[in-house]
């Protein structure tokens, strides 16, 4: 069963989203995303000036051959452009797959392992009150679990704050926006606020805090001791995670949990994080660590070192991805959580989809393949625009992580 096209489709519905769509000889077709945020055009030609090319006339069952061609096959090997474009290539290859055996992704993955996959949801607001409302919404929606960031008292713009009614967008302007951060500020404030929303929630409901890498390991070891009694499902995204070892120095004061993932491209990323035990998730994705097929070695990976996933779902990864993801969660047997950020509903037109959401948990598609396409008519209704993630700035100027 030979590929006779592929197309990159850029579209911006909401937001940009790039995806790949490839048709075989026998006009089954698969959806990968690729998309990657304020970067969307550099995978694009990547995927349509060196991958496209590389793909008509392929065999379209050869998943795991297919993608050791483009990972090996290219010498320059990982980063996220190369990435993501093998993820998109790979996604769209189980999407026939699950077709052509008319059966859902997941069946042919190991089946469920679980009912319905645990998804949280975001709480934010600029005040303590207003994200203890925001929580509230979300309990009475049925989540389990819920992620609470809010506004620091004395800085102006803090990430992953949502700012009004609508999706939460944190790319905007073409040239980036930029905010200050101040780590004296922030750590000596989220304690108090989760003391707050715990003694409002109770000992049940899961909480998450994603601090965006935004500490040194020291700093982040503080704040995760400062945060125990509170009982975090976990802290995200701590410190950078390029000196994986630094982790060991978080690891030696507290016992909160840790999440590491969103910018990982490869289980090279995570190998000393997860073989030291040095976190507890791992949150990666499927469209920025190579499609299911890695993401799937990762998770098998991390599960022999009891570390759980905690899949990445923010809004700019397409509905493609979330499908995929949904598949992945079901079946394997170390799932941990789903972020889960609906999508605006022009986003939800372009990409339908039948994976749903129920009393906290999502339920991947029943339908042979991922259960997602995209209207390609509606999609070139809505042309590319150039947006980027902001920087950040300490109070003194210098350049800090975002
Ligand atoms: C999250 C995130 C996102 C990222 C965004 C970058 O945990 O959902 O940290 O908001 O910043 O996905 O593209
Ligand atoms: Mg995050």
């Amino acid at each position: 069963m030979r590929i006779v096209d592929a197309r990159v489709i850029v579209t911006c519905p909401g937001r940009n989203f790039v995806t790949l769509k490839l048709v075989t000889e026998d006009g089954v077709t698969g959806v990968g995303d690729a998309t990657l945020n304020g970067r969307e055009l550099a995978v694009a030609s990547y995927l349509s000036e060196h991958v496209v090319p590389l793909l008509i006339g392929r065999d379209a069952a050869r998943i795991e051959d297919t993608w050791q061609y483009l990972y090996k096959g290219a010498y320059w090997r990982r980063g996220p452009v190369t990435m993501s474009a093998i993820a998109a290539v790979d996604t769209a290859l189980w999407d026939i797959k699950g077709k052509v055996a008319g059966l859902p992704v997941y069946q042919l993955l190991g089946g469920r392992s679980r009912e319905g996959v645990t998804v949280y949801g975001h709480a934010s607001a600029d005040t303590v009150d207003g994200v203890l409302a925001r929580a509230a919404d979300f309990v009475r929606q049925g989540y389990r679990a819920v992620r609470v960031q809010t506004g620091v008292p004395g800085l102006s713009d803090v990430y992953g704050v949502h700012a009004g009614p609508g999706v939460y967008e944190p790319a905007g302007a073409a040239v980036p926006t930029e905010a200050v951060w101040s780590t004296e500020r922030y750590l000596d404030h989220v304690p108090a606020v989760f003391a707050r929303v715990r003694e409002e929630f109770g000992p049940h409901l899961k909480l998450l805090h994603d601090v965006h890498h935004r500490l040194t390991p020291i700093e982040a070891a503080r704040l995760g001791k400062s945060l125990e009694p509170y009982a975090l499902t976990w802290m995200e995204d701590p410190a950078p995670a390029e000196l994986q070892e630094g982790f060991r120095l978080i690891r030696r004061h507290t016992t909160t949990p840790i999440a590491v993932g969103e910018v990982f491209n490869s289980i090279w990323d995570c190998q000393r994080l997860v073989s030291e035990q040095l976190v507890d998730y791992v949150r990666a994705t499927v469209v920025h660590a190579g499609g299911i097929t890695h993401l799937r070695r990762i998770f098998d990976f991390a599960a022999l070192y009891h570390v759980r996933s905690g899949s990445h779902g923010a809004t700019d990864l397409s509905p493609v991805c979330l499908a995929a993801a949904l598949h992945l969660d079901i079946s394997i047997p170390n799932f941990g959580l789903q972020e889960y950020m609906p999508h605006a509903e022009v986003t939800d037109e372009v990409f339908p989809h039948t994976y749903r959401f129920a009393e906290g948990y999502l339920h991947p598609s029943e339908e042979p393949g991922l259960g997602v396409d995209i209207d390609e008519e509606l999609a070139a209704r809505y042309p590319y625009k150039p947006a980027a993630l902001p920087v950040n700035r300490l109070e003194d100027g210098t350049l800090h992580s975002w």
